[in-house]
């Protein structure tokens, strides 16, 4: 059995879906702080919990016969800078809770998303290498940085099997982000699919790292998969698709929607783009166990389109 912890989270909800598809929706037990009455019919088996509870924790594994945990709950970047310390809770004690919990039940194997966030300013800013004694500039970012070498720390100590990847800034249709900087190049689509004039909160020319949430998936699968010795990094594995700029992305999007328009309205999240590179390198990733990313920029334009145009309009759940 497999627990997702967070499983309301933009990559939570993706990776319930996929993973019921492959091995069943009993074998899969979705968790997130959100109470089950607000949670849909279509999510079930499903538990209300939050990770800071130890105690629970320790039952859920045991009286569920967990195997697997997916532990993808924290705080993102922006809404970190608002709540430094309970991002700090939710980001470090949320993750040492299910290191500790997992030594004592035997899980088998862990995934845990880490973030390009864990570069800083001093960090090279093209093709930013794998390993690089860089400074987080962000509490999220620091939390990731730190919550890395907590996993090395357990594989080593405890034979721990968790597997990590930095996600760079994630796309997806069927669950908005919650409070990361790199959300703008979701909620452009909404804007342009609505007709609405759309306020970037980054300027123009802010390049970064990003990918379609079906690659993350996939690749999320793929680094799970894989026979342990392959895992040689056990803090994260840099993991990149695309860099792209929000004026870049515009221009892909006017290709579909000529009158779409854009207003750059920089706010403080500025300030935590800047201090990210615009892209990674992830060759090791690619030795060592993974596949080529399948979208680019204008294939994740197209499909991002063409699904929230069909799609009845998606709600923005209340912020996480
Ligand atoms: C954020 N989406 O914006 C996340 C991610 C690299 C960005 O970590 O905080």
């Amino acid at each position: 059995k497999i627990l997702i912890i967070g499983a309301c989270g933009q990559i939570g909800r993706e990776l319930t879906e996929t993973l019921r598809k492959i091995h069943g929706r009993e074998n899969i037990i979705a968790s997130d702080m959100r109470r089950a009455e607000d949670i849909g019919q279509d999510f079930q088996p499903y538990l209300q919990f939050n990770v800071l509870d130890r105690i629970q924790l320790g039952s859920i594994l045991r009286n569920y016969g967990i195997t697997q945990i997916y532990h993808l709950a924290a705080m993102l970047s922006a809404k970190g800078e608002k709540n430094p310390q309970q991002a700090w809770t939710l980001n470090m004690d949320g993750l040492l809770h299910v290191l500790d919990a997992s030594v004592e039940c035997g899980i088998k194997k862990i995934f845990w998303p880490s973030s390009i966030a864990v570069f800083g300013p001093d960090a090279q800013k093209i093709n930013c290498p794998q390993v690089n004694s860089s400074i987080p500039s962000t509490v999220y970012g620091i939390s990731k940085a730190a919550g890395e070498h907590w996993c090395q720390y357990y594989h080593q100590t405890y034979g721990l099997d968790i597997r990590s990847l930095r996600f760079p800034g994630l796309i997806s249709y069927k669950a908005l982000p919650g409070g990361g900087t790199t959300d703008y190049a979701v909620d452009i689509f909404h804007s342009a699919v609505a007709g609405e004039t759309f306020d970037c909160f980054l300027k123009a020319d802010t390049f970064l790292p990003m990918m379609f949430m079906e690659d993350a998936i996939r690749a999320t699968l793929e680094i799970m998969d894989a026979p342990a010795e392959e895992i040689r990094i056990r803090t994260s594995y840099n993991l990149s698709a695309m860099s792209f700029s929000p004026e870049q992305l515009y221009s892909e999007i006017r290709e579909h929607f000529p009158r779409f328009k854009i207003r750059y309205k920089p706010d403080a999240r500025q300030q935590i783009a800047d201090s990210w590179p615009c892209s990674v390198n992830d060759t090791r990733a690619m030795m060592d166990w993974g596949g080529i990313p399948r979208y680019d920029l204008a294939a994740m334009t197209r499909e991002m389109i063409e699904q929230l145009s069909s799609a009845k309009s998606l709600k923005r759940p209340a912020d996480q």
